[in-house]
């Protein structure tokens, strides 16, 4: 994916969220969106995350998509430095299974939101197809492979329970 047209910037807190956020990069890929990745924190790198969300929203980033575990801040630090729409993945890296970063991501107070999908892979596949519908409406191709992508949810899922007799 060309970083200088990504449509969608993915955050991530920490190299080891990668596994679960892997499911968000091949989404995108499967809707042709371009897509840039970093790896960056709310709470180690602070400043490099401001500089990357002001300086993505400049060169055309529509959408953020930050996926983060434990005291799941990044999602919503990141909400309050644009206007775009921001997606919270919240990640089950935690002893508490994920129940943590959902509420820190999802309780954005009134004014600032985080679009909050579930915890963990399916969050991660979930943000992705957000996003495409956000997009959609603005990017004609986005829209069809998206109206593709739920005619073959519908066929497969009826070709499943047909197969069941
Ligand atoms: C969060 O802390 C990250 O998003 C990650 O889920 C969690 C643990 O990070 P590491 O200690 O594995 O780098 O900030």
């Amino acid at each position: 994916m060309s970083e200088d047209k990504a449509l969608v910037g993915v955050v991530m807190g920490s190299t080891s969220d990668a596994e679960v956020m892997q499911g968000c990069r091949d989404t995108l890929k499967e809707f042709g969106i371009e897509h840039e990745v970093r790896v960056l924190s709310a709470h180690r790198t602070p400043e490099a995350t401001r500089e990357y969300v002001l300086s993505a929203s400049d060169r055309g980033v529509e959408v953020f998509i930050a996926g983060a575990g434990w005291a799941a801040h990044l999602a919503g630090f990141i909400a309050g430095l644009t206007t775009r729409p921001v997606i919270g993945v919240p990640i089950d890296s935690s002893p508490l299974n994920g129940m943590d970063s959902l509420l820190a991501t999802v309780q954005m107070p009134p004014g600032i939101p985080v679009a909050t999908v579930a915890v963990g892979k399916g969050g991660a596949k979930n943000a992705a197809v957000l996003a495409a519908q956000i997009l959609a409406l603005k990017h004609p191709p986005v829209a069809e492979k998206l109206t593709h992508y739920r005619n073959e949810l519908t066929r497969k899922a009826v070709e499943k329970a047909e197969s069941l007799g």
